[in-house]
This record gives structure tokens, C-alpha cells and sequence, in this order.
């Protein structure tokens, strides 16, 4: 069967899909939809209209965690799921607390004020508009960066000794606030940053994260304001 994946490269739920794929060496086909402008097709293959699903075929899967849960039974090597009960479970928690927890925060108050607006909403960035993007961050996203430094500790993954979808979750969601140029600082969060940095130079990461820095990165323009 042949896959093709619908999604803005920029959404941390399609990143997140594709990185998965890249790991697994799982060939498929790209185009990219977005959300707010779909293509007339779209809601047959995804019923709520978001980003990403997934085509098998003919057979449409909506939804980055279903995709990427139906792509392991397709291809169960290499595992990117612990095999271990207690560790599955704790990789789908990990998963969702980015999806749901980080990824709600991040997504409309930091993203979408420093990145979004000014690259395709014609909403220039002002000082105060990134003052507030970075109150949401130290109260908000901060004490979750705290919480994924504990449950990283001294591990190289999270889960289970070796990749899987709780890193790949992790790692595509801190992708959008990097591009904002927000970062855990070393200095309080030196494992997750470590963490970071090591799964972004993995050749799934690299390839997205090169593809998507233009128009995406706003790193210095942030820095500028
Ligand atoms: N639970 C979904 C969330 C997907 C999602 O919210 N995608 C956003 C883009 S990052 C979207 O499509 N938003 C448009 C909308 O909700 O109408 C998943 O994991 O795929």
C-alpha cells in the first residue's frame, strides 16, 4: 500500500508524523494542507478538518497519535513503542502531555503571536505582544519544562532506553517554540536541552527542521523586537 501524509510542515502534530516515519524508514507521500483553507476533499480523509491524516491507499487515518499507533501495527520494526507494558503506557502519557498539555499553550500564545501572525497573518510583532508570549512561557510552559527535566533524568530517551514516539512528541513540539526563538535554558533545564539538541540532530529531525526554516524561523527577528 502506498502512504501519503496531508499537512502544513509546521504543525507539530504532522511533524510529529513525519519524524516518526523518517525513523521507522517508512517511504511516503507529502502534500501539504492547510487547515484553515483545505483543499474540498479534505474533511473525507479528516472528519474535524485538522492536521495531519493519513492515506493508506484508499483507507483515510485522521489524527497524529491513530497514525502514527496504525503505522506501528503496519510496520512493527524498527519498534518505536517500548515493548514493555508499564513503558507503553508511559510513552502514550508522554505523548499526550505534549500533545494536550504543551502543545495548547504553545501553539495559540507563544507560536502563533511570534511566528504565525507575522510570517501569514499580517500581524507585525510588537514588544508587547512578545512580552506577553514570554509571560505565557515562564508560567505556563516553564513548570511543564520542569516536569519533563524530572521525568527525562539522567536518561538519554524517555522511555524504555532507546527512541520512541515519547521522544519524537517532545522533541517535534519544542520545534515550534524554537522557532520563536524560546528555548529551555540550559542553565535551569540542562537535560531536556541536552535532549533537545540531540534528537534534532537525528537525520529524521534535521531534513524537517532544514525544510521548514524558511519562511518558519523567526529566531532573530524575535531576538531584534
Ligand atoms: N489531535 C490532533 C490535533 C491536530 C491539530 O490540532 N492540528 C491543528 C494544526 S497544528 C489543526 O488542524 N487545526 C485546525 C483546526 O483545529 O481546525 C492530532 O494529533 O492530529
Amino acid at each position: 500500500m502506498a502512504y501519503k501524509l496531508f499537512g502544513a510542515n509546521v504543525s507539530p502534530f504532522v511533524r510529529k508524523c513525519r519524524a516518526y516515519l523518517a525513523e521507522k524508514g517508512i517511504a511516503y507521500e507529502h502534500e501539504s494542507v492547510n487547515p484553515f483553507q483545505p483543499p474540498s476533499f479534505y474533511r473525507q480523509i479528516s472528519p474535524l478538518g485538522r492536521i495531519p491524516a493519513l492515506l493508506d491507499g484508499d483507507r483515510p487515518v485522521a489524527d497524529s497519535t491513530a497514525i502514527c499507533l496504525y503505522l506501528e501495527r503496519c510496520n512493527p520494526t524498527p519498534a518505536l513503542y517500548p515493548a514493555d507494558n508499564y513503558e507503553y503506557a508511559q510513552a502514550l502519557w508522554l505523548e499526550e502531555y505534549v500533545d494536550s498539555g504543551l502543545l495548547p499553550v504553545a501553539g495559540p500564545m507563544v507560536f502563533r503571536p511570534l511566528v504565525l501572525g507575522p510570517v501569514a497573518m499580517n500581524q507585525p510583532l510588537t514588544k508587547e505582544i512578545k512580552e506577553n508570549a514570554l509571560e505565557v512561557v515562564e508560567n505556563q510552559i516553564a513548570p511543564m519544562w520542569d516536569y519533563l527535566e524530572r521525568q527525562l533524568g539522567g536518561n538519554e530517551f524517555f522511555v524504555g532506553g532507546q527512541v520512541s514516539i515519547a521522544d519524537i512528541a517532545v522533541a517535534s513540539g519544542h520545534v515550534n517554540l524554537w522557532h520563536g526563538g524560546v528555548d529551555p535554558d540550559p542553565a535551569h533545564w540542562p537535560k531536556l536541552s541536552a535532549f533537545l539538541t540531540r534528537m534534532w540532530a537525528r537525520p529524521s529531525f534535521k531534513a524537517l527542521i532544514a525544510e521548514e526554516q524558511r519562511p518558519w524561523n523567526r529566531r532573530e527577528e524575535v531576538a531584534a523586537v
